[in-house]
């Protein structure tokens, strides 16, 4: 198949999660052309079957805000006729799924038809989504795919609770490529941050509000009063700041390290004992996912695609959001008991197993064979 994928280029989850995707299937013969505004962040080396287009819009005096969306939709219309491609894959809704829609329509005047298929990754409908400023777009649009997938049963339920929704969302989940996310052996760096064998506690993400990364800090300055550990603060974002300050205020700067972002998270993974992420809300939790990867177990809070992904009392320990009280004395249990530990790194990595990308990835052919074949109907429907 030649397939057109459009998606931030960022390192945030659905950018990282479009971009592998993408890369696996090109690496199982599919021809997949990146449409982006900046070569996507995990798209780094050359690969056979890739293809970067980059977007560029115009600036003129006049535009406060660049047209970026008449940007992208110009550049598809120009992709899929001269790539000629057979599907659009557009992950986040916004403004993804409206553009696309766009682009069939154009395609459509020249008697052509290309169908899309939508990936919704959870703050595109939850947090950002449902706000008045984009809700009717976001919903039209996805009625308007040709297929829609969801990261989680949650994030699906999510999507039909907040919308009227007439088309059947297909749960696809998110996975890993264990050819990266494995333990692999850095004991050297181990000793590095933690030199008298503490325990090390680990937390990726953009540092939004939505991560609650004060209840992380919070939970670590329990843990500490128990056992020697340290904690690594993966990732940069809004709340870096006022973070700083909190580890300053409560004294504990020398036991907290912020490493900014960090291409190979798998290498602080792979020193990690512990992974915390107690969000406020979470789709599906790739972060979490490449955690258990790396043998690492996973203290969350209970909210949306977690309870999918980190299983109770076997892989982590899940708790009210906000309940820092109950998390602190999960990590001290894990922690403080070799065996079990070692357990819950086992059945962590069993558990990410179920999200092999070699196991996802003919989910995804298989639906957009399925979508292809339906473009027929939808194509005399649009016409009529
Ligand atoms: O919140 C983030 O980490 C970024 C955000 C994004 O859209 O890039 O992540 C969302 O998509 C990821 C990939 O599908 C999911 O793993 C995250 O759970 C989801 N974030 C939220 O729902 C808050």
């Amino acid at each position: 198949m030649k397939i057109g994928i459009v998606c931030y280029p960022t390192y945030g989850g659905s950018g990282v999660v479009a971009t592998e995707l993408g890369k696996g299937l090109a690496a199982r013969g599919h021809q997949v052309h990146f449409i982006t505004y900046r070569q996507p962040a995990r798209l780094t080396t050359f690969q056979e079957n890739v293809y970067y287009h980059e977007v560029s819009s115009a600036d003129y005096p006049l535009f406060e805000y660049p047209p970026y969306d008449t940007a992208l939709a110009s550049k598809l219309v120009d992709v899929v006729k001269y790539e000629n491609l057979d599907l659009l894959h557009v992950h986040y809704a916004i403004p993804h799924a409206a553009v696309a829609y766009m682009v069939k329509k154009i395609l459509l005047q020249e008697g052509r038809y290309i169908p899309v298929v939508t990936t919704l990754h959870g703050t595109d409908i939850t947090l950002v989504g449902k706000n008045g400023a984009f809700a009717p777009v976001v919903a039209f649009s996805i009625n308007k795919s040709d297929g829609v997938t969801a990261v989680s049963e949650s994030l699906k339920r999510d999507t039909e609770k907040i919308f009227d929704i007439k088309n059947e969302i297909k749960v696809i989940y998110n996975f890993i490529d264990f050819d990266r996310f494995r333990k692999l052996d850095k004991d050297h760096f181990k000793k590095a941050i933690a030199p008298n064998g503490e325990r090390i506690l680990t937390h990726v993400s953009n540092f939004r509000k939505v991560k609650r990364v004060e209840d992380v800090i919070r939970v670590f300055e329990k843990v500490y009063k128990k056992i020697p550990c340290k904690l690594l603060l993966i990732g940069d974002g809004p709340e870096r700041q006022s973070m700083e300050e909190l580890c300053r205020e409560i004294g504990l700067c020398d036991e907290i390290r912020f490493l900014g972002k960090q291409d190979a998270v798998e290498e602080l993974l792979a020193v990690s004992d512990l992974f915390i992420i107690p969000s406020g809300s979470e789709s599906f939790g790739l972060a979490a996912l490449e955690a258990m990867a790396c043998e690492v177990p996973v203290i969350s809070s209970n909210v949306g695609g977690l309870p999918e992904i980190n299983i109770q009392g076997k892989t982590g320990f899940l708790s009210d959001l906000g309940n820092v009280e109950e998390m602190a004395a999960n990590a001290i249990k894990l922690l403080s008991d070799d065996k079990l530990l070692q357990q819950f790194r086992k059945n962590a990595l069993e558990q990410a197993e179920r999200f092999d990308l070699e196991n996802v990835l003919p989910q995804y052919e298989a639906y957009y064979e399925e979508v292809i074949q339906k473009a027929v109907t939808n194509y005399q429907a649009e016409i009529e």
